[in-house]
């Protein structure tokens, strides 16, 4: 391994920055500062020599600076670096690429306007907010506005996809409107329902008479429009989301469909598939020679190779076409399959509506039961429940229960796992409740063995249901925390419990790869909105797809069981 100084000094300057974001001590950031512009203008490759001493004779660098030295000269990483840039979200290091922004203003930013994220700035710049911070004077807003202009995609990694699908349809609504347009999808990683997206890729169906491209100028959503011809264009919209734009006719619509809805290994696959039997597969149709055997549909693409259709959600090349080949995909739960929800929250604890108001919400989402789990008290939940206010509030929900037909409120909790593996609520607290959903929300970082015991633990307790949100992760801010799933799974399995689905849009957790695992073992899955008001019902449709990513059933989930069902199988988790 050949560390130069350039690495040394950067992954300094780096620290600096990051402990900068954090507000750290200054003392302690200018250290660092120091210790990379000294490394930097040295003569020699410092790495080169032999020792610590060596090292420390460099100005500005003391034993713990030399051990770091050493520590990236021997195993190219810096402990200390890879934590803290998982304790710094990335969205803010993006913002610290921008030319003129320091972590001095990124932290401004944060403080003043919570800007998160090139795509939050964006939109402070957009909505002229960007001149309330102090230090923004209008030079730095211009720097800045051009910076944003013209290097979106490289500022703006991943998009969450509830993010993106608040540009997305309005886009696409956009773009089968225009006179002409016979069919506008967006389709790419969107389609097939990704956590998250990189770009999007917006397919359009219209004669060689139309030009949508030349109409998407107008669109108020743009940002900027790069390149573009009648058949090809790409741009950025205002929330800084790229995305690719093509536009072909109705005889080669579905095989376009096909190639730009991916995933790319599956894309493979398939075209690997159509050679074999000595055709030919591209995005403008399915060829033998010249004469096209599919194109206009999908569907038939598909089925002139021998497969049933698949849904865009499978197409990962994780199975599906061995599984089409054999009329053996499974058939995918959906949204109308949802008999309830087992995870909601009232204003008992950091919820913002009523009990009554969230059961009317449930109920109008369709639902026949919803199970209250409000947080148990615990450090991060200021509102938290005790027992006593969550034994209170178990009677108000038997009253209601009384008065309501066609419908029932489960008594629930959502209770901390500590730190140790034990729960915030004692067993007597918990006996009387119909679900009990354990969940971490603190100690994110434990090591693997640590975190996969205290999870285990946990898991042991006699009154437990259910395992909310198992990896922990927040897309764009915090990685999965360390666990062996597969221990999990089998503990799950053997007690029995359920996995929760967690559909808010920054968690979607489990993610996919994790739901197949779980429903190939036979755990059931807790398709869960976990609401904290009453629009958030809505987060069932994101759990859904990403359930449906990972291959499940309408058997595969709890919550699709009418509630008599429903309550043997939560009885069953009891010890
Ligand atoms: P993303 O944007 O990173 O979330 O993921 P995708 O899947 O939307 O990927 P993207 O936008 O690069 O391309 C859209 C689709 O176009 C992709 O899913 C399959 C097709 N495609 C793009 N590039 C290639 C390629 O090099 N080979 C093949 N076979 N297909 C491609
Ligand atoms: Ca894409
Ligand atoms: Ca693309």
């Amino acid at each position: 391994m050949s560390i130069h100084n350039a690495d040394i000094a950067a992954a300094f300057d780096e620290i600096a920055d990051l402990l900068s974001i954090q507000g750290a001590n200054a003392f302690r950031i200018r250290a660092y500062r120091r210790a990379a512009q000294n490394i930097r203008g040295l003569p020699h490759q410092i790495a080169e020599a032999a020792d610590l001493a060596a090292y420390e004779a460099v100005p500005g660098i003391g034993a713990d600076l030399a051990a770091k030295i050493a520590e990236l000269t021997r195993t190219g990483h810096l402990a200390a670096l890879q934590k803290l840039r998982r304790q710094v979200p990335p969205g803010l290091r993006d913002l610290l690429s921008l030319p003129g922004l320091g972590p001095v203003r990124v932290r401004a930013l944060m403080t003043a306007l919570k800007i998160k994220n090139p795509a939050d700035l964006r939109r402070a710049v957009a909505t002229g907010r960007l001149a309330e911070v102090r230090g923004f004077g209008p030079a730095v807003r211009a720097r800045l506005e051009q910076a944003l202009a013209r290097a979106p995609s490289e500022a703006l990694k991943r998009m969450p996809i509830a993010q993106a699908a608040e540009y997305a349809e309005p886009l696409r609504r956009f773009l089968a409107a225009v006179p002409g347009v016979e069919r506008a999808e967006i389709v790419g990683s969107y389609r097939r329902g990704r956590d998250t997206v990189g770009d999007l890729d917006v397919l359009v169906c219209a004669p060689p008479t139309v030009d949508p491209a030349a109409a998407l100028r107008g669109y108020s959503d743009l940002g900027a429009l790069n390149a573009s011809g009648r058949t090809k264009a790409s741009g950025v919209l205002r929330n800084g989301l790229p995305f690719d734009l093509r536009v072909v006719a109705s005889e080669s619509f579905g095989a376009a469909l096909q190639y730009f809805t991916g995933s790319k290994e599956h894309g493979i696959r398939l075209r690997q598939r159509a050679r074999a039997r000595g055709l030919k597969l591209s995005e403008y149709g399915l060829f033998r020679g010249r004469r096209s055997l599919a194109g206009p549909s999908e569907r038939d693409v598909y089925a002139t190779l021998g497969l049933e259709w698949i849904p865009p959600e499978l197409r990962e090349d994780r199975g599906e076409l061995e599984a089409a080949e054999r009329h053996a995909l499974p058939q995918l739960l959906e949204r109308a399959d949802l008999k309830g929800d087992l995870h909601a929250h009232t204003r008992a604890s950091d919820g913002h509506d009523s009990l009554e108001d969230m059961l009317a919400a449930a109920r109008a989402a369709g639902l026949t039961y919803v199970a209250i789990t409000d947080h148990s008290r615990y450090l991060g939940i200021v509102r938290g429940q005790d027992a006593a206010r969550l034994a209170r509030q178990c009677d108000a929900i038997d009253a209601l229960n009384e008065r309501l037909r066609g419908f029932t409120v489960l008594k629930g909790a959502e209770v901390d796992i500590l730190e140790d593996g034990r729960l915030a609520l004692a067993d007597a607290a918990l006996a009387p409740l119909d679900v009990v959903v354990i969940a971490v929300h603190s100690h994110f970082d434990l090591p693997e063995a640590k975190q996969t015991a205290r999870v285990l633990r946990a898991l042991e307790r006699p009154h437990v249901t259910i395992l909310a949100h198992p990896s922990g992760r927040l897309l764009g801010e915090r990685e999965p925390y360390a666990l062996d799933f597969e221990r999990v799974l089998s503990a799950a399995h053997e007690r029995p419990c359920y996995l929760e689905v967690n559909g808010q849009p920054l968690r979607l957790d489990l993610d996919d790869v994790r739901v197949k695992a779980a429903v190939e073992r036979g755990v059931l899955l807790s398709i869960a909105s976990d609401a904290h008001s009453v629009g958030q019902f809505a987060n069932l449709d994101g759990a859904v797809r990403q359930a449906r990513r990972g291959w499940a059933r309408k058997a595969d989930v709890l919550n699709t069981r009418p509630i008599a069902q429903l309550r043997k199988l939560l009885r069953a988790t009891r010890r």
